[in-house]
């Protein structure tokens, strides 16, 4: 049984829904627990092709939850190592989606940008809080950020810790996608199920690649990409997609 998420699946596609909403999906580390072990029973479940993450109407997160946080110390959180549970995240193989609604600030930002792709409200607000607080994202919030939109324009967001609008977000590079709040799930399980029909193997060897180019030099990253390409023609999918192309039919994808 589970706290503070909700989980079902519907066609291939698995959904972990926050379910803190009195105080905004704050994250605390029961529900970062919950989180991380449901994302890696779905990526081990064969049924499952493409997973979600989502809040509630308010926000998707508020960020980490700050009244268990207060009283930590530097050696109770050295000791407490809270940063491995989302390091597991980045481990995640399956295309990880996230549908924000609301709030999305300091950990729940931070959890959005962990994920591969990221569907927003129009009205959805991110950010960087923790300067207010007198600390910092820890949770990877300010290298994640600045890969996405370079050293000064971090610099300035999470300085700063002002909220930037979904239409900011798209403008950076930040979300791909910004709809009406009531479209949101709508656009999200589209775009999953549309993922869920494509090769299971290919997405994962391009989400391994892509992700992968963040931090390699060009010639590392043309390595990886060319051993994946190699092992692509291990898979059964490769021999039904091209055979399904010379018989001029779709073609049927198994995850094998
Ligand atoms: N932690 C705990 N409680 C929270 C949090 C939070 N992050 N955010 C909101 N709440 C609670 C409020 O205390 C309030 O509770 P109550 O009703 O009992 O008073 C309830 O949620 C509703 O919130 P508000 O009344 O404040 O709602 P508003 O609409 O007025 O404001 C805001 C919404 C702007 C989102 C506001 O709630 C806010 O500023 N929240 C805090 C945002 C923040 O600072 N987030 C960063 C936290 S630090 C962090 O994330 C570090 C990440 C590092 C990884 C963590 C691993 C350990």
């Amino acid at each position: 049984m589970t706290r503070f998420i909700k989980v079902y699946s519907e066609d291939g596609v698995g959904v972990i829904q926050f379910d803190r909403p009195k105080v905004l999906n704050a994250l605390n580390r029961e529900m970062v627990d919950e989180i991380v072990t449901q994302l890696e029973a779905f990526d081990l479940n064969e049924s499952i092709r493409v997973i979600v993450l989502k809040g509630s109407e308010k926000a998707f997160a508020a960020g980490a939850d700050i009244e268990e946080m207060m009283e930590e110390t530097s050696l109770s959180l050295e000791l407490l190592n809270p940063f491995a549970q989302w390091d597991r995240i980045s481990l995640i193989k399956k295309p990880l989606l996230a549908a924000v609604n609301g709030f999305a600030l300091g950990g729940g930002f931070e959890l959005a940008l962990h994920c591969d792709l990221i569907i927003a409200s129009e009205d959805a607000k991110f950010g960087f809080p923790e300067v207010k607080l007198g600390i910092l994202p820890g949770a990877g919030g300010t290298q994640f950020l600045t890969k996405v939109m370079g050293v000064r324009r971090a610099l300035e967001w999470i300085w700063l810790g002002e909220q930037m609008t979904a239409r900011e977000a798209l403008h950076y590079g930040v979300i791909n996608r910004s709809v009406a709040p009531e479209l949101v799930e709508e656009e999200t399980m589209r775009l999953a199920h549309q993922l869920s029909k494509q090769a299971p193997i290919s997405l994962r060897l391009i989400k391994e690649a892509v992700h992968a180019a963040a931090d390699l030099s060009l010639l590392e990253g043309k390595m990886l990409e060319r051993k994946n390409f190699y092992l692509a023609f291990s898979s059964e999918d490769q021999k039904e997609g091209m055979r399904a192309f010379t018989e001029k039919r779709t073609p049927s994808f198994r995850g094998k």
